[in-house]
């Protein structure tokens, strides 16, 4: 009986294993990501990516930015419409923290403008 039962786990680790590798969704770099504890915002080459970023409706959110770029010009992230700024460590996961925000589209951009991304809160 036991043995039957370590079987079983076995194969619901494999199943798990191909249902992650393999069947899961995966967006093939997605413009649009929603919000969750795998998504990193890259800086990288001028873009941000995503650079459409979807959280939640008055809840509070986690953004992680991945700053690839040591130029000067990727060192801050602004969300003006939301008072959030951040400064953001090179090969580095930085994490903004978004307050409960209404519906609506924030821009957020580099300090030059330079990068640019939109964050939308639904
Ligand atoms: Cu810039």
């Amino acid at each position: 009986m036991q043995a039957l039962w370590i079987n079983l786990a076995g194969l619901a680790a494999i199943v798990l294993t191909v249902w992650w590798f393999w069947l899961a969704p995966k967006g093939r770099k997605p413009q649009t990501v929603r919000v969750d504890e795998d998504l990193e915002i890259r800086v990288k080459d001028g873009v941000y990516e995503p650079e459409r970023v979807h959280i939640p409706e008055g809840r509070e959110a986690v953004l992680r930015f991945r700053r690839e770029d040591a130029s000067p010009c990727a060192e801050w992230v602004l969300f003006p419409d939301l008072e959030v700024s951040a400064q953001l460590a090179v090969d580095k996961i930085t994490e903004v923290t978004i307050p409960a925000t209404d519906a609506g589209e924030y821009p957020f951009h580099c300090q030059m403008q330079m990068y640019r991304g939109t964050l939308v809160v639904e």
